[in-house]
Order: structure tokens, then C-alpha cells, then sequence
């Protein structure tokens, strides 16, 4: 055979290997563009997998040791003071109302007495009962403005309007630092005569602070006894809360300056500050107390931001004598009126009202440490008339 026919077979064989080889390479293509299944349309975004999982998992970690047991903290003493129940309002006041105000009102009222005689008796028993003469007067002024002749022989109706005008004699003004000022600390000064209340009622109301969440400091401004600033100590240490006190006999004005000056610093709320009892007739303690008084306000413009004048209801009148004495050397701004679960002198606390013309903050129903209570005219109004036949009703 001839050569040349040889190597043209060969050439032309070449090619149409190369042909049938390039044609299945182009169909093989085809094939997985039509007949590829269709992908799959994309899910709505709702039904995405939430992002996180989408992250791809971690290497699973080690097992972790076991953590080494954490160190033994030593146990915190958690402050707890058993507060026992407060006395019910009407047990605390049950002198008053069976020896003194309510008894006499309603021997006045009672005994078929009519018109005038009603009117007469009642004035003599609201001023024996230490109501004061210009209060009493201006309660039976009430009564005879707001009854009829016929209706003053009726106990109930005269009671009633008794309540209603005692109310609002008492309703002098508003809450006890509330709010509280916006610039820390607030200072209460706390004065009065020789053993009214006033350390223990610091002390009751440094529980009533504390228990409201506010950081307290005492300041023992009675240095006049050695005894003074022991009996602040108990209380400071019973309701676990800090004070400042000086050396014996140590100027008082200046120990109530450092109580205040330790509580800017430490971002305290509110200095609770003591005083000796003095008599409002001596000279030389009515100028202390100025000094005192003073002395808070450089040490913290704008305070005291109350003065609180601790009155002994026992006193009856004499304790009205008293305040208006305190007011005249000091700027009083309140009363706290104690002991009035031993005396049925509580009528006293209408005259404090009116002829004071300062609010009562607090009343005092024992020395326990929940015997003091805020004054609510309307509670101890009601409770003064509240009548002894249902006992267990008596509220808290
Ligand atoms: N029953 C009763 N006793 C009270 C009340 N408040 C205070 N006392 C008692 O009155 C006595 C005198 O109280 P103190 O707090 O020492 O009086 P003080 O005004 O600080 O006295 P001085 O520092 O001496 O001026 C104490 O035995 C108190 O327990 C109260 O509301 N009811
Ligand atoms: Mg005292």
C-alpha cells in the first residue's frame, strides 16, 4: 500500500476522534445544565435558622476541671433587729381616753343635759382635759355653730362633730423630710427638757430611717453627762447604725460638726444629732443651744433641716409653756410628743397644734423600739373616741 494513502488514514482517523470526543464533551455539558434537578428556592427569611446557629460550632471544648472550690468567705453578720408589733394607737392612748379627754367629753355630754349645759360642761371638760383654753373654746364654738339645740343632747352627734374640727386642728402640714433634700445629708436636730424622750426617740428613729433604707448617723450632742452619750451608744449599737461622739464633756456644737462632716464625706443620708436636756429657763443652755443650732448651718448651709422638740405629754400645759420658750431661742420646725401611753393628758396634743401652730411628727406610745409613730390626725382622732367594747377591733 501506499505510503502517503497510509499516513491521510491516519490523519483523517485523528480527526474524527477528535471530533466524536469534542461532540460528547458539548452534550455531556447540555445534559447537566437542562436535566440537573432545580435548585431549591430560597426560604423565606423568617424561616432562616436564627443567626447563632448559623455560626459554625465550636470545637467541642475540653472537659473542664471541676472549678477548685471557692474559699470559704467568712459568714457576714446580717443585721436583724426583732422589731416586736407595734401597740395598737387606742391601747397606747387608753389612759386618755378612759381617765382623761374621752371620759370627760363624754360625762359632759351624757346625763340628759340639754342646750347650754351641754355646751358649758363640754368646754370645762375639753380644758381639763388638757385641750387648752383657746382650742377647747373653739370646739364648742364648732358644735354650737354646726347643732341645733335639740341634737347637742345627742352624744353621737357631738362627737362627731368633735372628730371632724380635732382633725383639722391637728392637720398642721405635711410629711416629716419628705423627700428627703436632694443634697445628703439631712440634719435633725433634737432638743427639749430634761428627760422628755429625746434620746430615745433619736433612737426609734434612727430604726425608722434605717428600715427605710437610708444610712444614718448619730451624733451624741449631749456631752453634758458622761450617761448623755452612753444611752445614744446602746441605741446606735441596738439598731446597728454609726455614731460620732467626742470627749467627756466635750463641746457639743462641735462633735454634732464633725457628725456632719464625717457624713458628706461618707455619703450618709440623713445625722440624727442628740442634745442635752436643758430648761428653757436657763440662760446659759438656751445659749448653747443657739450655738448648736449655729453651728449645724456652717457646717452644712441650709441645715438643720429640722428641729425637733421632743415634748413630754404628762406635762399637760406646762409642756406647751416649755415650747413656746424653745421657740423663741431656736427655729422649731416640729414636735414629737412622747409618753403618752402613761398619761391621760393626751388632750394635750390638740393645744401643741393649735396654740404651737407647729405640726406633731411623731407620737410616743412606749419605750419600745416600735412605740413611736408617726402622726396621722385622723388615726389618733379616731382613736381617742374609739370605745372599748370591741377590743379585737382595735386596728394596728
Ligand atoms: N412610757 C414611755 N416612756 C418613754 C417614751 N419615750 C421615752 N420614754 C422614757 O422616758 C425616759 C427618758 O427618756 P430619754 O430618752 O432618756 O429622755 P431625754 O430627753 O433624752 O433625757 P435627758 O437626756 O436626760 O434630757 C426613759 O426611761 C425612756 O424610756 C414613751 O413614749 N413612752
Ligand atoms: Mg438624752
Amino acid at each position: 500500500m501506499d505510503l502517503s494513502i497510509i499516513v491521510v488514514g491516519a490523519v483523517v482517523l485523528f480527526l474524527l476522534t477528535l471530533i466524536i470526543l469534542a461532540a460528547r464533551n458539548t452534550l455531556k455539558h447540555r445534559k447537566e445544565r437542562y436535566l440537573a434537578p432545580p435548585k431549591p428556592a430560597p426560604k423565606p427569611e423568617a424561616a432562616k435558622k436564627p443567626e447563632k446557629e448559623a455560626v459554625p460550632a465550636k470545637k467541642p471544648e475540653k472537659p473542664q476541671k471541676a472549678p477548685a472550690k471557692a474559699k470559704e468567705e467568712p459568714k457576714k453578720e446580717v443585721w436583724k433587729l426583732e422589731v416586736p408589733a407595734p401597740k395598737p394607737l387606742a391601747e397606747g392612748l387608753s389612759k386618755t381616753r378612759k381617765e382623761g379627754l374621752l371620759a370627760r367629753v363624754k360625762a359632759a355630754v351624757a346625763g340628759g343635759k340639754q342646750g347650754e349645759d351641754v355646751l358649758e360642761a363640754l368646754e370645762e371638760a375639753l380644758i381639763t382635759a388638757d385641750c387648752g383654753v383657746k382650742t377647747s373654746m373653739e370646739m364648742v364654738e364648732a358644735v354650737r355653730q354646726e347643732l341645733n339645740p335639740e341634737e347637742l343632747s345627742d352624744p353621737q352627734k357631738v362627737f362627731g362633730v368633735l372628730k371632724q374640727h380635732m382633725v383639722q386642728l391637728l392637720d398642721q402640714e405635711g410629711g416629716f423630710l419628705q423627700p428627703f433634700p436632694q443634697e445628703k445629708p439631712a440634719v435633725i436636730m433634737v432638743v427639749g427638757v430634761n428627760g422628755t424622750g429625746k434620746t430615745t426617740t433619736i433612737g426609734k428613729l434612727a430604726l425608722k430611717y434605717k428600715s427605710e433604707g437610708h444610712k444614718v448617723l448619730l451624733a451624741a450632742g449631749d456631752t453634758f453627762r458622761a450617761a448623755g452619750a452612753t444611752q445614744l451608744e446602746k441605741w446606735a449599737q441596738q439598731v446597728d447604725v454609726p455614731i460620732v461622739q467626742g470627749p467627756d464633756k466635750a463641746d457639743p456644737a462641735s462633735v454634732i460638726f464633725d457628725a456632719i462632716k464625717k457624713a458628706e464625706a461618707e455619703g450618709m443620708d440623713l445625722v440624727i444629732a442628740d442634745t442635752a436636756g436643758r430648761l428653757h429657763t436657763n440662760v446659759n443652755l438656751v445659749e448653747e443651744l443657739r450655738k448648736i443650732h449655729r453651728v449645724i448651718g456652717k457646717a452644712r448651709p441650709g441645715a438643720p433641716h429640722e428641729c425637733l422638740l421632743v415634748l413630754d405629754a404628762g406635762m399637760g400645759q406646762n409642756s406647751v409653756r416649755q415650747a413656746e420658750e424653745f421657740k423663741k431661742a431656736v427655729d422649731v420646725t416640729a414636735i414629737a410628743v412622747t409618753k403618752l401611753d402613761g398619761t391621760a393628758k393626751g388632750g394635750v396634743v390638740l393645744s401643741i397644734a393649735k396654740d404651737l401652730e407647729l405640726p406633731v411628727r411623731f407620737i410616743g406610745i412606749g419605750e419600745g423600739v416600735a412605740d413611736l409613730r408617726p402622726f396621722n390626725p385622723k388615726d389618733f382622732v379616731e382613736a381617742l373616741f374609739k370605745e372599748d367594747t370591741s377590743p379585737n377591733q382595735e386596728e394596728s
